[in-house]
C-alpha cells in the first residue's frame, strides 16, 4: 500500500458526529503521551496532520482520518494522564465505550505503548479490552529511538508477557522520529484490510 491522500474527517465526541460507516476504521489506543497523533502523522506522510503536544491529554475527541478514500484511522483519546478530574475520566470511558461497542466497521485496533516502560495496569486493562471485542493481536511500541537495540529485544519481551500476546500476534517497534518500523507497520495494516 502507498497512502496517497489523508484528511481529517470528523472529530467527534459523541456517536452523532462519527462519519459514515462506509469505511472499514483501524484505531490508534494509548496512554496519553504515548506517540499516538505522532504515530498518525508518520502513517500518513503529514506533519501537522494529528496535533502532537508536549502537554499529555491533548487528544480530547475521537478524530477520524480519511486514508486514500479507502479506509479510516481513529485517533483515540489517551488514557492515564494524571492532572485529569473526576468527571473527566468519566467522559473519557464513555467516549471510548461508545464506540468500541458501536462501530460495525471497526476491524482492528492497534495499542500503542511506550518501549521504554512495561504497559501499565491501565494498558493492560485497553488490551483486555480489546480482546473482548475481538480486535487486539496488533501492539505497536514507542519511540524505540529512545532505548539500546539490548534493551528493545528485552522489552519488547516484557511487554509482550504482561499483554499476555500469543505466536500470532504482533509487536512492532517503531519510533515516529526515525521513522523506523513504517514499511512493517503499513505491511501489517495491509494484511488487516484485505481480511478484515
Ligand atoms: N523520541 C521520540 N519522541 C516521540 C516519538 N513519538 C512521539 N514522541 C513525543 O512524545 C510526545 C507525545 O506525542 P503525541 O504524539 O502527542 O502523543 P499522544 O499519544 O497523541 O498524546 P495525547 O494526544 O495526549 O493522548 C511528543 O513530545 C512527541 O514529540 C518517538 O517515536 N520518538
Ligand atoms: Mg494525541
Amino acid at each position: 500500500m502507498i497512502i496517497k491522500e489523508a484528511e481529517l474527517a470528523a472529530v467527534a465526541v459523541n456517536p452523532e458526529q462519527y462519519p459514515d460507516t462506509n469505511k472499514k476504521e483501524i484505531a490508534i489506543a494509548g496512554r496519553s503521551n504515548v506517540g499516538k497523533s505522532s504515530l498518525i502523522n508518520m502513517l500518513l506522510n503529514r506533519k501537522g496532520l494529528a496535533r502532537v503536544s508536549g502537554s499529555p491529554g491533548k487528544t480530547r475527541t475521537i478524530n477520524f482520518y480519511d486514508v486514500n478514500k479507502d479506509f479510516r484511522i481513529v485517533d483515540l483519546p489517551g488514557y492515564g494522564f494524571a492532572k485529569v478530574s473526576r468527571s473527566t475520566i468519566d467522559n473519557w470511558g464513555k467516549m471510548i465505550d461508545n464506540y468500541l461497542s458501536n462501530r460495525p466497521n471497526l476491524v482492528k485496533m492497534i495499542q500503542l505503548v511506550d518501549v521504554r516502560h512495561p504497559p501499565t495496569a491501565q494498558d493492560i486493562q485497553m488490551y483486555e479490552w480489546m480482546r473482548y471485542y475481538g480486535l487486539d493481536g496488533l501492539v505497536v511500541a514507542t519511540k524505540a529511538d529512545k532505548v539500546s537495540k539490548a534493551e528493545l529485544a528485552r522489552n519488547l519481551n516484557v511487554i509482550r508477557m504482561a499483554l499476555g500476546l500469543g505466536e500470532r500476534d504482533k509487536i512492532i517497534p517503531v519510533s515516529a522520529l526515525k521513522r523506523t518500523g513504517y514499511e512493517e507497520l503499513l505491511k501489517a495494516l495491509d494484511e488487516i484490510l484485505k481480511e478484515g
